[in-house]
C-alpha cells in the first residue's frame, strides 16, 4: 500500500510521474485525471490535503477538468501551481470557460507552444503563508494567454532567453506590480486593461501593440513597441532609467503599423537610458532642402510631460549622411532628418577634429560608410573625403555659421598637421622599400 505521504511514482504509457501524494495532481484535460487514481488517497493513510502542484499531461484540453472529486476545477486556489511542459507532441490550447486563480504558472516547452484561451480568465495571488509566496509566471519557450490575465498582488514574470510570452488579451494589474525578469520578450496586446499599477522591466524585451494598464518603468529592459512598427500605450508613466532601452524602428512616416514606433504615454515621459533607432534596409528618411535643415520629423514618444533625455543615442545615422536629430519637447520627442554637410562624419552639425580624426583612422580603408568619412561613397576614405572635410571646416546648415567658415586657429594648426602627416603615409605605402 502506497501511503498517501509517501514518495510515488506512476507509469504510463509514454511518462512516469513521481512526487508525494501530498504535493502532486496528475492533471489533463484528455487523458488522464487525477481521479482514475484517487483509490490511492483511500485506504489506510491519512487522506492527503488538495494537491498544491498540477502537471498538465495531456495535449489540448479542459483546465477545469481532472480535479479531485469534489473540488470545482484544475489548479484553482492560491495555493496551487499549474505546469504546462513537456506532454504535448504539438502546439496546444488549453481552455477555461471559468475565471481560476493560480499561484504560478510554469510553461516549459521550448519545442510547442500552449496557448491558454476561453472564456474565463486567469488570477494570480500570493499564498497565506508566512512569508507569503507572491505569484509568478515562468516561461520556457513560445506560449501567450488568449484569456484575461489578473495579478491579485504583485508578481514576477521570468522568461528565459529565446522565450516569449504573449498576453492576447488584457493584463490587468489591478494596482500592482508584475516584474520582468529574464532575457526573453514580453508581448502585450491587449487592448484594455484596468486598475492601474507598474509593469517594471529588468531584463528581456518588453513590446508590441497594446496598453499597458499602469506605468512602465524601463530599468533594464528594451521597450520596443509594435510587431514590427507600431505604437504601445503606457497608460500611466513612462519611466527609463540609465539600464533602458527604448526600441524605435523607422520605416515610414506615419506612427504605427507599416510606419514608425511610438511609445503613446497618457502620464509622464521620464528618460535616460539608451534610444536604439533602427532604420528600415528599404527606408529612406526625408531630409530637408539644404544640409543641416530638418526634413521628415517622427514623433517617437508622445506624453502629457517629458523630462530628460537619453544619454545615447544608436543608430542616428540612416545611410548615406541622412541622420536624426532627436529633438526633446515638453510633451513629445521627435526625431528630425537632415542631410549632414560632407565632412560632418558624426552628423553632429559640425565639420570639427573629431570628423577630421575620424578620417585620418580610416585613410586608405575600403569596405567604408559615410560615418567612416567615406562622404562621397566611393567606398574608400581618400583624398577627395579629405578635401570635403577640408572645404566645410565649421559649423553649418543655418544652425551654425555657414559651411566653409575658417575654422578655428587651433583646429587649422591640426588640419595642417593632419594634412601633412596624411601626405607622409600615403607616399609611404606607395614607396616599395616601406613594405615590410
Ligand atoms: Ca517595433
Ligand atoms: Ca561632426
Ligand atoms: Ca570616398
Amino acid at each position: 500500500m502506497i501511503g498517501a505521504r509517501e514518495n510515488f511514482g506512476v507509469a504510463f504509457e509514454n511518462d512516469y510521474v513521481e512526487g508525494k501524494m501530498e504535493m502532486l495532481a496528475i492533471w489533463s484535460g484528455t487523458v488522464y485525471s487525477l481521479s482514475d487514481f484517487i483509490g490511492l488517497t483511500g485506504g489506510d493513510g491519512p487522506s492527503a490535503p488538495p494537491p498544491t502542484d498540477y502537471i498538465w499531461t495531456g495535449e489540448s484540453g479542459n483546465w477545469n477538468l481532472g480535479s479531485p472529486p469534489g473540488a470545482s476545477g484544475g489548479p484553482f486556489s492560491s495555493y496551487h501551481t499549474a505546469t504546462f511542459s513537456d506532454s504535448i507532441s504539438e502546439p496546444a490550447t488549453v481552455f477555461t470557460n471559468q475565471h481560476v486563480t493560480v499561484n504560478s504558472i510554469t510553461f516549459n516547452n521550448s519545442t510547442h507552444s500552449y496557448g491558454v484561451v476561453g472564456q474565463g480568465s486567469v488570477s494570480l495571488n500570493s499564498n497565506t503563508d508566512t512569508p507569503a509566496v507572491n505569484p509568478s509566471i515562468n516561461v520556457t519557450g513560445t506560449h501567450e494567454f488568449q484569456t484575461p490575465v489578473g495579478l491579485l498582488t504583485n508578481a514576477v514574470a521570468d522568461i528565459g532567453g529565446g522565450s516569449t510570452l504573449t498576453f492576447n488579451h488584457a493584463l490587468n494589474l489591478n494596482g500592482n506590480t508584475l516584474t520582468k525578469t529574464g532575457a526573453g520578450t514580453l508581448r502585450i496586446n491587449n487592448v484594455l486593461s484596468t486598475g492601474g499599477g507598474t509593469v517594471i522591466g529588468l531584463e528581456g524585451t518588453i513590446g508590441r501593440s497594446g496598453t499597458i494598464a499602469g506605468s512602465l518603468e524601463n530599468n533594464g529592459a528594451t521597450v520596443s513597441p509594435g510587431n514590427s512598427p507600431g505604437i504601445l500605450t503606457v497608460a500611466d508613466n513612462y519611466s527609463q532609467g540609465g539600464g533602458g532601452t527604448l526600441e524605435i524602428e523607422i520605416m515610414g512616416s506615419n506612427p504605427g503599423e507599416g510606419g514608425h514606433d511610438q511609445l503613446l504615454v497618457t502620464g509622464s515621459a521620464s528618460l535616460n537610458g539608451t534610444l536604439d533607432i533602427q532604420t528600415d534596409a528599404g527606408f529612406t528618411p526625408g531630409v530637408g532642402a539644404m544640409p543641416g535643415m530638418v526634413g521628415d520629423s517622427y514623433v517617437i514618444i508622445t506624453a502629457s510631460s517629458r523630462t530628460g533625455e537619453f544619454s545615447t543615442v544608436n543608430g542616428r545615422h540612416a545611410g548615406g549622411g541622412k541622420f536624426y536629430k532627436v529633438g526633446y519637447n515638453p510633451t513629445n520627442v521627435s526625431l528630425g532628418a537632415f542631410q549632414a554637410l560632407g565632412g560632418d562624419a558624426d552628423g553632429n552639425l559640425t565639420v570639427d577634429i573629431t570628423d577630421f580624426n575620424t578620417l585620418a583612422g580610416n585613410f586608405g580603408n575600403t569596405g567604408v560608410e559615410w560615418t567612416d568619412a567615406d562622404f562621397d561613397a566611393n567606398d574608400v576614405v581618400d583624398i577627395t573625403d579629405f578635401n570635403t572635410l577640408a572645404g566645410n571646416f565649421g559649423p553649418y546648415g543655418g544652425l551654425g555659421d555657414a559651411p566653409g567658415q575658417v575654422p578655428e586657429p587651433a583646429a587649422l594648426v591640426l588640419l595642417a598637421l593632419g594634412i601633412a602627416g596624411i601626405a607622409v603615409f600615403t607616399r609611404r605605402r606607395l614607396t616599395p622599400g616601406n613594405r615590410c
